[in-house]
């Protein structure tokens, strides 16, 4: 069984699109064992997005996702990294499919609703970023 952190970004929250998000992945039948609400840290969103360190939009993306509350998932299932991604649609909005979430809701820019992980190796280490051991229950 998989796990995957998916993160509803400001954007997402300042449209309230918190719930069309998760109704779509609970019509999907997918599980969420965790979830949660706050504003990202700077040090937490620049952990994030480490690897886009030095790209032009980088500190954009930062101001981007520190603007407002997030919210933090932690979905279950197998394949459950691979759906959620296909669900999620492709980082541009221009190459993101109708019937995606981007596809449905994004346009071209830094602000695209959401963020899910791409691999076992990210949704590992994401979790354990979002959800300190600490503050996980399951
Ligand atoms: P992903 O979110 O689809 O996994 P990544 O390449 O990991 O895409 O990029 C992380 C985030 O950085 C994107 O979701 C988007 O918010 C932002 N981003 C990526 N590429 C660009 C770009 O070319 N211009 C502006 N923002 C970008
Ligand atoms: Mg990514």
């Amino acid at each position: 069984m998989e796990r995957t952190l998916v993160i509803i970004k400001p954007d997402g929250v300042r449209r309230h699109l918190i719930g069309e998000i998760i109704q779509r992945f609970e019509k999907k039948g997918l599980a969420i064992a965790e979830m949660k609400f706050g504003t990202m840290t700077k040090e937490l969103a620049e952990e994030h997005y480490h690897h886009l360190a030095g790209r032009s939009f980088f500190d954009e993306l930062i101001d981007y996702m520190t603007s407002g509350p997030v919210v933090y998932l932690v979905l279950t299932g197998e394949d459950v990294i691979d759906i959620i991604r296909k669900m999620v649609g492709a980082t541009k909005a221009v190459d993101a499919v109708s019937g995606t979430i981007r596809g449905d809701y994004a346009l071209p820019g830094t602000e695209n609703i959401i963020h899910a992980s791409d691999s076992r190796d990210s949704a590992t280490i994401e979790i354990a970023r979002f959800f300190p051991p600490f503050d996980t229950k399951k």
